[in-house]
């Protein structure tokens, strides 16, 4: 996890079936995604500020803008990369141990994770500094 860098962030098209109601997608465990769903949750109602500004030592995700666009700022301590989610098809795969930052919520914007674990608060790196020393820079 120490080794992961922004390139190993993804962005896969998830799965979409239409027909004259609309539109639907899917993420099947097993199927679609290298981790099993252990939780989900759900971002919303964010007024102009910034979320996230953490890693995560062991959690993998995918974070899908279900709705408007939110732009994940991928971080893995030498290098960032910036993924405008804004289609609600496209996921974001992040590996673990890397920093993100949240910014730019549109108004009505829902982001939705799929976690690859439950909630585990010692999972996280909240401070920028640990986060570099842990990744060995
Ligand atoms: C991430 C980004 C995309 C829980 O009690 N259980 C949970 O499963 C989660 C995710 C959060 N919480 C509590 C902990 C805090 O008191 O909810 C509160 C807000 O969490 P946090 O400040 O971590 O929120 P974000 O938006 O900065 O980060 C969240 C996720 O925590 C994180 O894993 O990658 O969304």
């Amino acid at each position: 996890m120490k080794e992961t860098t922004v390139h190993d962030c993804k962005v896969i098209d998830i799965r979409r079936y239409t027909d004259t109601r609309g539109y639907l997608s899917v993420v099947e465990n097993g199927l679609d995604i290298p981790f099993d769903i252990k939780r989900i949750y759900y971002l919303y109602m964010v007024p102009e500020v910034a979320r996230g500004a953490h890693a995560h030592k062991e959690l993998q995700q995918l974070l899908i803008a279900t709705s408007g666009s939110v732009e994940v700022i991928m971080d893995d301590g030498k290098e960032k990369k910036s993924f405008m989610m804004d289609r609600p098809w496209k996921g974001l795969l992040i590996p673990a141990g890397l920093w993100r930052d949240l910014e730019n919520f549109s108004g009505g914007a829902v982001l939705l994770c799929l976690a690859s674990e439950k909630y585990d608060p010692e999972d996280y790196i909240r401070d920028y500094n640990e986060f570099k020393t842990y990744k060995g820079i």
